[in-house]
Parts: C-alpha cells; sequence; structure tokens
C-alpha cells in the first residue's frame, strides 16, 4: 500500500518513512508547505488544514501537525512551535526555561487523512522533560532538548521512532487502515 505523506519537513517525512516500513506501507513524499489556518488546538489546526488541501488536491493523502507542550509555560509553544522553532529555537527555550524546576513537557503529533471523501484524525503523545542543554545530534526541531528516560530524542537515534508522538499517531492510523 502507498500513501502520500504532504510536509514541508524532512525530518518529519523520513521519521514516517521508517515507521510506516514496519507495517508494510511505503510513504509518498509531497513535499509541499500549505497555509496552516489559526486555532486552538492541533486538531483543529490539522483537521482544517485537510478539509482546504482537499479541495484542491483530487487524490488521498495525509498531513501531520505536531508540537511541543511545556508545562510550566502553560503548554507554550504547542500550536506556535514550528515558528518559535524559526525564531528563538532552542537555546531560547533552555532561556525560558532558566532555573525553572518543573521542567516536565510532550509532544504531540495530529494525523489528518483525507481519505478521498472525509478527514479523519489521529493523536499520539509522548511525555519527557526538557533538558538543562543540549544534547544529541540526531533527529530535527527540538529534539536536543527533549528527554525521554535520561536521554535526549537526538541522542536516541533510531530508537526514537519506537516510542515518539508521532510514531503512536501513526500507529493508530494504520491500525484504522488495516480494519478497513
Ligand atoms: P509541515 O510542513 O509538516 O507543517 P512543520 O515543520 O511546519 O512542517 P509543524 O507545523 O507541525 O511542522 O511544526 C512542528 C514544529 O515542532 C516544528 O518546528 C518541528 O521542528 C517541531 N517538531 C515536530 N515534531 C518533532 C519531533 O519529533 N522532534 C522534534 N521537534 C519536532
Ligand atoms: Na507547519
Amino acid at each position: 500500500m502507498e500513501l502520500t505523506f504532504i510536509t514541508s519537513n524532512e525530518g518529519k517525512f523520513r521519521e514516517a518513512e521508517q515507521i510506516a516500513a514496519k507495517y508494510g506501507i511505503s510513504l509518498k513524499w509531497k513535499k509541499m508547505s500549505y497555509l496552516e489556518p489559526q486555532g486552538s488546538s492541533l486538531e483543529e489546526i490539522a483537521s482544517l488544514s485537510a478539509e482546504m488541501l482537499s479541495k484542491e488536491l483530487k487524490e488521498t493523502f495525509f498531513i501531520e501537525d505536531s508540537g511541543l507542550f511545556i508545562e510550566a509555560l502553560k503548554g507554550f509553544p504547542g500550536p506556535y512551535s514550528s515558528y518559535v522553532f524559526k525564531t528563538i529555537g532552542n537555546e531560547g527555550i533552555l532561556r525560558l526555561m532558566d532555573g525553572v524546576e518543573d521542567r516536565r513537557a510532550y509532544f504531540l503529533a495530529v494525523i489528518a487523512y483525507f481519505d478521498g471523501s472525509e478527514v479523519q484524525t489521529f493523536t499520539g503523545r509522548v511525555d519527557g522533560e526538557i533538558s538543562t542543554e543540549m544534547r544529541g545530534s540526531g533527529g530535527f526541531g527540538f529534539d536536543p532538548i527533549f528527554l525521554y528516560n535520561g536521554r535526549t530524542f537526538a541522542e536516541m537515534g533510531e530508537e526514537k521512532n519506537a516510542v515518539s508522538h508521532r510514531r503512536r499517531a501513526l500507529e493508530g492510523f494504520f491500525t484504522c487502515l488495516s480494519d478497513r
């Protein structure tokens, strides 16, 4: 089975490609960015984006909207993760968290799948902590500052794919496809 994944982010695509392969699914990369409506939640943003894309594209596809939610910052950057990463980056987040004791954070991924007639969403979450320094060279985005069981996602290499928010969202998605 082949599925089209629309994303401008190569890191996301490569991880999803590897995870999909474990389910016998091959992914086609449609490298494209699209306008993301403002919304209060990732679910809302992902489903509205997919609805809009479905009007232009006459094929089935999925997208994924993800973000880092930091408890001590009341969920920031959350839906603004992409903008915050491009502006203040990991150094900026570490500065905001300087001296903060509660370092709990989680990643959320919401997949929105257009099956040719309607949009369905699938969510995955992974809990961890914000480190006090950047560590590791793997992954992308916030991986060097996200601690999972003592190592950052950037230090975990491919092991990240066994436990990540992306893995968990894709698992729900692929399971649902195989039940059809
Ligand atoms: P799209 O074209 O797919 O929208 P994007 O990079 O803009 O690509 P998002 O809007 O979902 O993606 O923004 C998510 C932000 O969170 C982005 O800056 C990523 O770097 C970061 N992020 C998402 N998943 C991550 C992961 O697994 N590890 C580290 N950072 C992640
Ligand atoms: Na985006």
